[in-house]
């Protein structure tokens, strides 16, 4: 598949953006401005921004609780992005959502998840939803290898299935789930395989790699525009930042992390791009730049905007 110049270099940028929105927001959660809790994704942007650049306007994208650089890809407004991590009134959510409960639906992004698994039979509402309208809309789920254990995953493949409903199943296998090893919680080598047992295509793919990504959910989404029923695609990566911001990373070698930083898939797309003559390093460069001057202007606009009046604290609260 051909993909042009221009799309490409957007697809670095993005991997950039998402890159400097997180070095950003671990520096502002050391600082005391963000609160809560926080999990980092560094090193598996292509598969966040590999499987976006397939979907189209209008569709619909179910995130994760490590999902910042799926909402750069979406094109999230990056000052109401900064602001929403911040809490303050100008967020996406004014300040309530934060990292985990983020959310822009009107614009098609339906929300971060802090429940693991609990946007995988959402997303079977949002496909019998896009069915029932008859529109040739997708639903673009994302959740993580630990999710691929839990009951809610096997009964809304099943149910997809069954359906036909236009939904991708994204599992970003970033080999663990908080502390374990995948390998100590289920006795396959790919999550895709468990795709035949509903009925589905199932692709395990390089995830990271963009372009990889992009190739395989693109034709998921072609067969779910087609009406011809779901798909589940596993893109392998790896996190390089402890599972949240209360990990100390015990249960991992350096060695092994340090072996995955070799595979940044920042750095192999944009070393591709140079390679083929369509990138200089001085582009690149700018690029990466760029990022960190969009994410800095973020933080201006972010800490200019108010907290939340706390007479507006019972709005938006539908159960007293
Ligand atoms: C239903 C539920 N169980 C447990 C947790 C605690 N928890 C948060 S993230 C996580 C691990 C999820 O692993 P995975 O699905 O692989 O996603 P990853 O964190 O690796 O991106 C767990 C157990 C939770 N938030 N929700
Ligand atoms: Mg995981």
């Amino acid at each position: 598949m051909s993909v042009d110049k221009n799309t490409r270099i957007d697809w670095l940028r993005q991997m950039y953006t998402g890159r400097a929105f997180e070095e950003m927001a671990e520096k502002l959660y050391a600082l005391g401005k963000i609160h809560g809790t926080m999990h980092l994704s560094m090193g598996m942007e292509a598969s966040a921004v590999g499987t976006i650049a397939a979907i189209k306007e209008g569709d619909y994208i179910l995130g994760t609780h490590r999902g910042h650089t799926q909402l750069v890809a979406y094109g999230a407004d990056l000052n109401r992005m900064m602001a929403e991590f911040m809490g303050k009134a100008a967020g996406y959510c004014r300040g309530r959502g934060g990292s985990m409960h983020i959310a822009d639906v009107p614009g098609g992004y339906l929300g971060a998840q802090g429940i693991v698994g609990g946007n995988i039979p959402l997303s079977v509402g949002v496909g019998l939803t896009i069915r029932n309208r008859k529109t040739d809309q997708i639903c673009v789920c994302f959740f993580g290898d630990g999710a691929a254990n839990e009951g809610a995953f096997h009964e809304s493949l099943n149910m997809a299935a069954i359906w036909k409903l236009p939904i991708v199943f994204v599992c970003e296998n970033n080999q663990y789930g908080m502390s374990m090893n995948i390998k100590n919680a289920m006795a396959i080598d790919q999550i895709s395989d468990r795709a035949a047992s509903y009925g589905m295509p199932g692709i395990t793919v390089d995830g990271n790699d963009v372009m990889a990504v992009y190739e395989a959910v693109g034709e998921a989404i072609k067969r779910a525009r087609a009406g011809e029923g779901p798909s589940l695609v596993e893109n392998n990566t790896y996190r390089w930042r402890g599972h949240s911001k209360s990990d100390a990373n015990r249960y991992r070698t350096k060695e092994e992390i340090a072996k995955w930083m070799k595979k940044d898939p920042i750095a192999r797309f944009q070393g591709q791009m140079i390679k083929e003559g369509v990138l200089t390093q001085a582009e690149a460069d700018q690029i990466a730049t760029d990022a960190k001057e969009a994410i800095e202007s973020a933080v201006k606009f972010a800490d200019a905007s108010p907290e939340p009046d706390v007479s507006t604290i019972l709005e938006g609260v539908y159960v007293e």
